[in-house]
C-alpha cells in the first residue's frame, strides 16, 4: 500500500513490495518476498526504508457486592438446608471451581457487568475497567491448534509449523478496540503523549500523496488535514506506538494480549478454519471492516471490490457483528499490538503452554489486519510485526488480563 515512504519518480512496485513497506519488517518470512498475487511482503527493503525514514520512526470491589449477593444467598441457602438436615454441606458442586477470590483479583481495577458467572473459574463472563468503561469478557482456558491451517496455500514460512498451544488460564479481553474516548481519559489523567506527539511530525496518507510527512498529526487528528472523522470518540484509537499502547494497558490495570491469547479470542473457538469466519471470500456481510470497495485512498490493487463495509477509512468500534467470544473487530478495522517479540521462526520452538514469545527482538506483533490492508492478511493465522516506536493510522490495540 502506498502509505509508508516515498514513491520515487518513475518507480514501479509490486503490491507486495507496497505493502513491504507500508509494515516494513512485518511480514517476514524466511523464504524472501512472494510474488504479486501470493502477496505478502516479506522482507523490508532496508536500503530504501533509510532513505526514505531518515530518523524518524518507521511506519510502518465493589461489584462484589453485586457480584457476591447471589453467591452469598445461594451459600446460606444451602447451609440452612444442611444445619435443617442435620448435615453439614461446605463443597462447592461438581466441576466448579472453589470460591475463587473474585473480589481480590478484581479490587481497584474492575467490577462485574451483571450477575452471569462463568460455572468453569467461578469469575464474572464480563467485566467493566473503572479507568476508561471497556467492558471485558472471559476466553475459556483451553488448548488449540495456532498457526496456518493444513492446506492454505496463501501461508508464509512465519505461519508455520502449526502447532498446539494450551492457554492453562481463562482471561479476560477488551471486547473492542481502544477508543479515542478511552485514550483520551488515559492521556487527560496521565497527561500521556504518544509517540508521534513526541515526535513533533509523524506521516500520513491522503487521497493524492503518499506517507506525507504532517506536522502535528497524531491521535487526535488521525485523518490528512488534521481532519478527525465524524464520531471521532468512537472510533479505536490509531498512531499509537507499541510503547504507548503497554502505557495505556499498564495505566488501566490491564495488560496487552499475548499473541497466543489474540489468535485464540480471533478464531473463537475455531481453530481449524481459514479464515475466522470460515473458508471463502468474500467474507459474510457485516463482518468487520475491511480494505473493501469503500476504501477511498487510491490503492486499488488493495481494494477488496466483492465486500462493502461501508467505510473508507476506520469504523466506530462495536460497528459490526461480534465473533462466538463476544469479540467485536477482532478481525479488521485496525492492527492491534500484541505484548510478544515478532520472530518469523518462532513458531518451530514455540512453548506448548501459555507461550509468552520470544525472549527478545526488535520488532512487537501485530495481528487481526485492518481497514487498508490486502485480502490475504484476512486470514486467521497471517501474522505481523514493526518497531515498538512506530506508529500509523491502521493500527491500534485492545487489552487482556489472565486470571490468576
Ligand atoms: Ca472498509
Ligand atoms: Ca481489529
Amino acid at each position: 500500500m502506498e502509505r509508508r515512504g516515498a514513491m520515487r519518480t518513475g518507480e514501479s512496485e509490486t503490491r507486495a513490495t507496497r505493502h513491504a513497506r507500508q509494515f516494513p519488517t512485518t511480514h517476514a518470512g524466511s523464504s524472501g518476498e512472494r510474488d504479486d498475487t501470493g502477496s505478502h511482503a516479506l522482507q523490508r527493503n532496508e536500503t530504501q526504508a533509510a532513505a526514505s525514514t531518515p530518523k524518524r520512526p518507521r511506519r510502518y470491589d465493589h461489584v462484589v457486592a453485586r457480584l457476591r449477593l447471589p453467591r452469598a444467598v445461594g451459600l446460606c441457602a444451602v447451609a440452612l438446608v444442611g444445619v435443617l438436615a442435620g448435615c453439614g454441606h461446605d463443597d462447592p458442586a461438581p466441576g466448579r471451581a472453589a470460591s475463587p477470590d473474585v473480589a481480590k483479583f478484581l479490587a481497584g481495577w474492575a467490577e462485574a457487568v451483571g450477575s452471569d458467572i462463568d460455572a468453569t473459574t467461578g469469575y464474572p463472563k464480563r467485566v467493566k475497567r473503572v479507568k476508561d468503561g471497556m467492558v471485558m469478557v472471559l476466553i475459556p482456558a483451553g488448548t488449540f491448534q495456532m498457526g496456518a491451517v493444513p492446506g492454505d496455500v496463501d501461508a508464509k514460512d512465519d505461519e508455520k509449523p502449526r502447532h498446539s498451544v494450551t492457554l492453562s488460564k481463562a482471561y479476560y479481553m477488551d471486547e473492542h478496540e481502544v477508543s479515542n474516548e478511552q485514550f483520551e481519559a488515559f492521556a487527560t489523567a496521565t497527561g500521556h503523549k504518544t509517540t508521534p506527539e513526541s515526535a513533533g511530525q509523524w506521516r500520513i496518507s491522503d487521497e493524492k500523496e503518499i506517507d506525507r510527512e504532517t506536522s502535528g498529526a497524531s491521535w487526535r487528528a488521525p485523518l490528512p488535514d488534521g481532519k478527525q472523522p465524524s464520531e471521532w470518540r468512537r472510533h479505536p484509537v490509531v498512531l499509537v506506538s507499541w510503547d504507548d499502547a503497554k502505557t495505556f494497558a499498564s495505566w488501566a490495570g490491564a495488560a496487552l494480549p499475548t499473541e497466543a491469547q489474540f489468535e485464540r479470542a480471533l478464531r473463537g473457538g475455531e481453530d481449524g478454519r481459514k479464515y475466522p469466519w470460515g473458508e471463502v471470500l468474500p467474507p459474510p456481510k457485516n463482518s468487520g471492516n475491511f480494505a473493501d470497495v469503500t476504501l477511498a485512498l487510491p490503492r486499488s490493487g488493495w481494494k477488496f471490490e466483492t465486500y462493502d463495509d461501508g467505510f473508507a477509512h476506520t469504523a466506530p468500534v462495536g460497528s459490526f457483528a461480534p465473533n462466538a467470544y463476544g469479540l467485536y473487530d477482532i478481525s479488521g478495522n485496525v492492527w492491534e499490538w500484541c505484548a510478544d517479540f515478532y520472530d518469523d521462526h518462532y513458531y518451530a520452538s514455540s512453548s506448548k503452554i501459555d507461550p509468552l514469545g520470544p525472549a527478545s527482538g526488535t520488532k512487537r506483533i501485530l495481528r487481526g489486519t485492518s481497514w487498508g490492508d490486502y485480502v490475504l492478511s484476512l486470514r486467521a493465522s497471517d501474522r505481523g510485526g514493526d518497531s515498538p516506536t512506530d506508529a500509523n493510522e491502521v493500527i491500534g490495540f485492545r487489552c487482556a488480563k489472565t486470571l490468576p
